[in-house]
């Protein structure tokens, strides 16, 4: 068969999902790897051809082109017959389900407002929007630490999720969370600790 194509960047914290899912099913292997560069005003020929959101991960397998990382998460996990990341049904299902929505939206914000204060020429920025995106970031941050335990347990793509957008504020906003989600921090550290994947995939950048 031949070999999926995934198209990441090592910094990428949705792509970070994938990469961790394709280890945790084994996946890998059956994977290549394609890293390339990207940003919202900087486009990728490659990508674009893949995915026309124009934004990574994205996966070609088969002859179809899987966007964004919840649909190739998922459809990774119906190619392997380990244990299933995605509950197949009941609360389990849809705590996952919303565990992986709450993180990815973290993410949607954080991702703006690094580009926002990345990217953006200083003399067009606008401070209100920096915090919006900011805002929602805490938000996120208050409703998993006072819903801490139940992150607890197998591991499933709700959790996998929320790894990876803690490891982004990590990287990109000088794990300045840790300061005040105790529960959280002690739970990531511990995940990191149960889950090889999650330092085999870790930036290092
Ligand atoms: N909802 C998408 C978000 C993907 C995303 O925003 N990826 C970023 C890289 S971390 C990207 O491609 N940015 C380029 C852009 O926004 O044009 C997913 O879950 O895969």
């Amino acid at each position: 068969m031949a070999k999926m194509k995934l198209y990441y960047s090592p910094g990428s914290p949705y792509a970070r999902k994938v990469r961790l899912v394709a280890l945790e099913t084994k996946l890998d292997k059956k994977i290549e790897m394609t890293n390339v560069a990207l940003t919202p005003v900087a486009a990728n020929a490659d990508v674009d051809k893949h995915n026309p959101i124009g934004k990574i991960p994205a996966l070609s397998v088969k002859g179809m082109d899987l966007f964004d990382s919840p649909v190739i998460c998922e459809y990774l996990d119906s190619q392997h017959k380990g244990r299933k990341l995605f509950p197949h049904k009941g609360r389990d299902r849809w705590m996952a389900l919303r565990q992986q929505a709450m993180a990815d939206g973290l993410l949607d914000a954080a991702l703006l407002a690094r580009y926002e204060g990345a990217l953006r020429p200083e003399e067009k920025r606008w401070p209100d929007w920096s915090e919006g995106q900011m805002k929602k970031i805490n938000g996120v941050l208050a409703q998993l630490e006072a819903e801490a335990k139940s992150l607890k347990g197998k591991l499933t793509i709700g959790t996998i999720s929320v790894a990876c957008a803690l490891g982004y504020l990590d990287l990109r906003f000088e794990g300045k969370w840790r300061n005040d989600h105790p529960k959280l921090v002690a739970w990531l550290d511990d995940f990191a600790s149960r889950v090889p994947a999650f330092e085999a995939t870790r930036p290092k950048v």
